[in-house]
């Protein structure tokens, strides 16, 4: 059988967090949860497999129809955010129009919420909650052997019409997590075009994004992750998929694990590796600022380690406990004052607009960002995002009325606006917040000077000139 995988074209996501002047440089990361699937299937069964990233390689709609009809597959994988319902139904209404022979299946971040819901849409006939790996291949298996409705719905993992008519609710669909990452052979990147992926962050080199655990044990009320049981790949084979990349030409990684230095022995393991098979590449992480000591964080640095992202998220102590955030300001100022000492670069994420935060903690805030003195700061306006202990807070308290999200996922409209928690501040309000904020943060003479002298190419400087730019005229 033929099988596609894509990532639709996005042109109507429905709310940036963060101002749209820095939004529109960021750039495109590859699509690793379509390529682990897409390497996983070819490895374990003889179709064809093709794998379609729309944004990088600009496909919209009609020429989507234009791809199909070349390709023909019989099966459709499509992968979605909640945030980009309009573009995957579109993308579902199309496959259908060609002809309805065509199977549909939906996997993601939104069908794992949603499955049930996402199975109702008229051009969807599968959704897999969780990590697609096994359970996708175990549907093409089911639908190459002609299963039947019935028995392909007695599958854990997937959610189908059947079920959705005998009354299944969205959380009776079992999600699935796969406990042993060493089984699953490594995404390979030649599957879509590999060196068309670039970021603000790195604009000049040949990047890519992995992962190397998957989970996040902390409890963080806005946040929606892959599960709270960390599972790890082997620094063994961390460091042979590192070894692929850098033979494909990749010169930089961002690891996009949800805490990369959850495990600090695993870390330090891997960073040796690096070093001694004298790896030349330079990564970034997204990790807390309370999962290091000083002894990892040089030899991240010896390692090639360039840049750390954290989530500091607020400079006021309430705010964190009422985040269930549990970060120890003491231990993130040293962190980034090791890390200025290293010469590896901080990225730190904010939010503003939380529960019981007024205009003095949100001050608050941007003083101890300041002060904090990271490379960067990203202050972004709290979404609530569905399936969050604070979105149900937030219905649960009468300021959302009722599952707005759910509704958007029955029925996704452009009009739709995400919640935010609008207790003391209105999405006008915080949005001017928001960008006098970043123009306060950095456009400041001492951060120019620096960002200037970082600079490694006329491709570089560009762009940046262009983000600041448009932020100054926000
Ligand atoms: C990396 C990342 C980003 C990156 C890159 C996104 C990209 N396009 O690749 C950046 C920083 C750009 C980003 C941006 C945003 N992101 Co983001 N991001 C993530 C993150 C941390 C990891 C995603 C990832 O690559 N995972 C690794 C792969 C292996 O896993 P996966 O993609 O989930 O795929 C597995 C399964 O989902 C499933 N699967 C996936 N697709 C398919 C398809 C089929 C057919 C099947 C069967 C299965 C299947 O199988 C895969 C393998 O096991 C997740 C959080 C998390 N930890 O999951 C949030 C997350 C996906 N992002 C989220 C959001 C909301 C956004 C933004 C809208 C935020 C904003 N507006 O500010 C933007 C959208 C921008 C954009 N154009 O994509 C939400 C989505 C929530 C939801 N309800 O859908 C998440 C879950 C985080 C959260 N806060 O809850 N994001
Ligand atoms: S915000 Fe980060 S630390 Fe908190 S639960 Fe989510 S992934 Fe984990």
């Amino acid at each position: 059988m033929k099988i596609l995988l894509l990532q639709p074209y996005v042109q109507h996501e429905i709310s940036h967090m963060c101002i749209k002047s820095i939004d529109k440089e960021k750039g495109f990361f590859p699509p690793l949860g379509l390529l682990y699937i897409a390497t996983y299937l070819k490895k374990h069964t003889a179709h064809e497999v093709r794998v379609l990233d729309c944004n990088t390689e600009h496909i919209d709609v009609p020429r989507l129809e234009t791809v199909l009809l070349e390709f023909q597959p019989d099966i459709v994988g499509v992968s979605t955010i909640t945030h980009h319902l309009i573009d995957a139904y579109a993308a579902a209404a199309v496959i259908k129009k060609i002809s309805t022979d065509i199977i549909t299946v939906f996997g993601g971040a939104h069908a794992s919420i949603y499955p049930i819901t996402t199975v109702e849409n008229s051009n969807i006939d599968y959704a897999i909650r969780g990590e697609g790996e096994i359970v996708f291949t175990e549907l093409v298996r089911a639908i190459e052997q002609n299963k039947s409705l019935a028995e392909i719905s007695a599958i854990p993992g997937i959610a189908t019409k059947y079920l959705a008519k005998r009354g299944l609710k969205n959380g009776d669909i079992q999600r699935l997590f796969i406990d042993d990452l060493d089984s699953l052979p490594s995404p390979d990147r030649t599957l879509v075009p590999y060196k068309k992926y670039h970021n603000i962050l790195s604009p000049n080199r040949y990047m890519t994004t992995m992962f190397t655990t998957r989970g996040c044990p902390y409890h963080c009320v806005f946040c929606n992750r892959m599960g709270r049981k960390v599972r790890s790949l082997s620094p063994g084979k961390v460091l042979s998929e590192i070894e692929t990349l850098l033979k494909l030409g990749i010169n930089e990684i961002f690891f996009k694990d949800d805490t990369f230095t959850i495990d600090q022995d695993r870390v330090k393991l891997i960073c040796k590796g690096i070093i001694d098979r004298n790896y030349a590449f330079t990564w970034q992480v997204r990790t807390r600022a309370d999962c290091f000591d000083f002894e990892l964080l040089s030899l991240m640095k010896k390692a090639g380690c360039s840049r750390i992202s954290f989530g500091i998220e607020s400079g006021d102590p309430h705010i964190l406990k009422m985040l269930r955030k549990e970060l120890d300001f003491e231990l993130a100022r040293n962190v980034v004052q090791w890390c200025r000492q290293l010469g590896i670069q901080t990225l730190a994420n904010y939010i503003i607009g939380c529960p019981g935060e007024t205009k003095k903690e949100i001050h608050k805030t941007l003083l101890f960002a300041e002060r904090l003195g990271t490379d960067y700061a990203l202050f972004f306006i709290l979404s609530l995002y569905p399936d969050t202990d604070l979105y149900r807070q937030a219905m649960a308290s009468g300021l959302v009325p009722g599952d707005v999200w759910l509704d958007f996922a029955k029925n996704p409209t452009r009009a739709f606006i995400a919640p935010i928690w609008n207790e003391n501040f209105s999405r006008e309000e915080l949005e001017e917040i928001s960008k006098n904020i970043h123009k306060r943060f950095f456009i400041r003479p001492g951060l120019i000077l620096r960002e200037m002298k970082k600079i490694e190419s006329p491709n570089e400087f560009i762009k940046k000139v262009r983000a600041a730019w448009n932020l100054w005229q926000a």
